[in-house]
């Protein structure tokens, strides 16, 4: 089916790669949002000519700078940090930090990019921003973690505050690192504040944060289901990954009755027919904390469970399929496997990890299909309760941040089946989620002018 405003799109994309050359994820993103948006403004005259989409694809401010700290060996290392802070039109940049050798500029506009559009879809009031480093966790000891947080953070103070700009985490920086960048930040600024969200409970750290977006992508897989009249009660689901989102998203399935039957990691994939629960989850975060990036030893532990080396869960036979890992990895042929095998959902919990071969699959075989900014949305809503609760200098029980991210979760449910439901009743959940986004941002810029 070719769209109407083609053209159009095309014109934009080149644009857009005349500007962006060689950042490829970061346009893979921008297509996505500018197929959904593009006809929405032709159709909807008051966002024509305002150059709405090319001032938002265009950062505010980008800060690159130099992080260099000693390792345990007395040797000076050097890496690169970065914060993308790309738009503040509903509220101060948010997003998380990523710590990982892939990272580079192309991948945190593309995150940071995602994040306007995610942080508008939570209702709450957050602009879009990502940053980070190309470190390398992978086998670090906690002392040269610390070293490098601070060194980072030396820098990056000067360019966020807590209605300025809010970290937190993202792949490789969890509750340590935010601890040790929240001590570096409080000690070069004289400040106690709400500066970085994922903060431990005993200085300002929200109860629920830790299990937010794996909690979310699993309510968000919830309403999706419920919307067709099904239930995610007895069905068997896919998981990537064994990190921060994965471990809750297990963790939830757990709770409303579902079977997660595998994990990965870099090293290839776990199938466990039995399914993850009890004391397998936990066992996900020893694993984790080894810092060795590899699941195989789950299959020693468990000898229920399988270990297929340099392969991807997506083979296996499931009714859905919760990609947690990061961007890219479920692909054309992954996607084919899955619809061969009758999934019924594809709920993204890590950002973009569908690329958009794989997206074009789920789409033309109408199943549910979820982008990971609407759907994994609940990590950042619950950053934005926990700028609520530090403001207010108070905190929600886990009842009450768990009620509000079940009702948030619902809301971004309900707002991109407003924007998404074809004349078939078949909901375009990427569409209406773009589109939801776009509206609020839009709205917003449009009412402080060009700036
Ligand atoms: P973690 O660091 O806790 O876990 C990340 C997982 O993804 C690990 O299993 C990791 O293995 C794997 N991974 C990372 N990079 C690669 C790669 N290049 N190739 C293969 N596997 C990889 O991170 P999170 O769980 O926090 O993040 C997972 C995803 O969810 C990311 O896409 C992130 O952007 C997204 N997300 C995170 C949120 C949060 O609140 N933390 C909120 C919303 C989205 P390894 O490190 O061994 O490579
Ligand atoms: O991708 C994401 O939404 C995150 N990593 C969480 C960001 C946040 O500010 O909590």
């Amino acid at each position: 089916m070719k769209n109407k405003y083609q053209d159009k799109i095309d014109r934009f994309m080149d644009y857009a790669k005349m500007r962006n050359a060689n950042e490829p994820e970061f346009l893979q993103a921008v297509k996505e949002v500018a197929e959904a948006v593009i006809p929405y403004i032709e159709e909807n005259p008051k966002y024509q000519g305002k150059k709405l989409l090319e001032r938002m694809i265009e950062p505010e401010r980008t800060i690159s700078f130099r992080v260099p700290w000693v390792d345990d060996k007395g040797e000076i290392q050097v890496n690169r940090g970065y914060r993308i802070q790309f738009n503040s039109a509903i509220g101060p940049y948010k997003g998380g930090l990523r710590f990982h050798p892939t990272v580079n500029q192309s991948i945190l506009k593309f995150l940071g990019f995602e994040q306007i559009f995610k942080n508008a879809l939570t209702t709450l009031p957050m602009g879009g921003g990502k940053g980070g480093s190309d470190f390398n966790p992978k086998g670090k000891s906690d002392a040269e973690v610390m070293r490098f947080a601070q060194a980072f953070m030396s820098e990056l103070y000067r360019h966020i505050g807590p209605n300025i700009d809010v970290p937190a985490g993202d792949i490789g920086v969890g509750g340590r690192e935010i601890g040790y960048l929240f001590g570096q930040y409080k000690k070069l600024t004289k400040e106690f504040s709400g500066v970085l969200t994922g903060k431990g409970l005993s200085f300002g750290g929200s109860l629920i944060r830790p299990e937010a977006t794996g909690f979310g992508v699993v309510y968000f897989a919830e309403q999706m289901l419920k919307d067709k009249g099904m239930d995610i009660k007895g069905k068997v689901v896919a998981v990537s990954g064994f990190g921060n989102v994965a471990w809750g998203a297990i963790t939830k399935a757990n709770q409303l009755g579902a079977k997660v039957v595998t994990i990965s990691g870099p090293d290839g994939y776990i199938y466990d027919p039995e399914g993850i629960s009890g004391k397998k989850i936990d066992y996900l975060l020893r694993l984790r904390a080894t810092n060795n990036d590899v699941v195989a030893p789950y299959a020693e532990q468990f000898p229920e469970a399988t270990f297929y080396p340099g392969k991807k869960p997506w083979e296996q036979k499931v009714d859905i399929a919760m990609p947690c890992a990061t961007q890219n990895e479920l692909q054309k042929e992954d996607a084919e496997n899955l619809i061969k095998n009758g999934v019924i959902a594809v709920v993204e919990g890590a950002n973009m990890p569908s690329t958009p071969d794989a997206i074009k699959i789920f789409k033309e075989a109408k199943i549910l299909y979820s982008p990971g900014k609407a759907s994994n949305a609940g990590g950042v809503a619950v950053s934005g309760l926990e700028m609520s609760q530090n403001s207010m200098r108070y905190n929600w029980t886990a009842e009450e941040v768990d009620a509000k991210l079940k009702e948030i979760m619902k809301n971004i449910h309900n707002n991109a089946v407003k924007y998404g439901k074809q004349p078939d009743g078949w909901v375009d959940y990427e569409k209406g989620a773009n589109i939801a986004g776009f509206v609020k941002v839009a709205d917003a810029m449009l009412a402080q002018g060009v700036v």
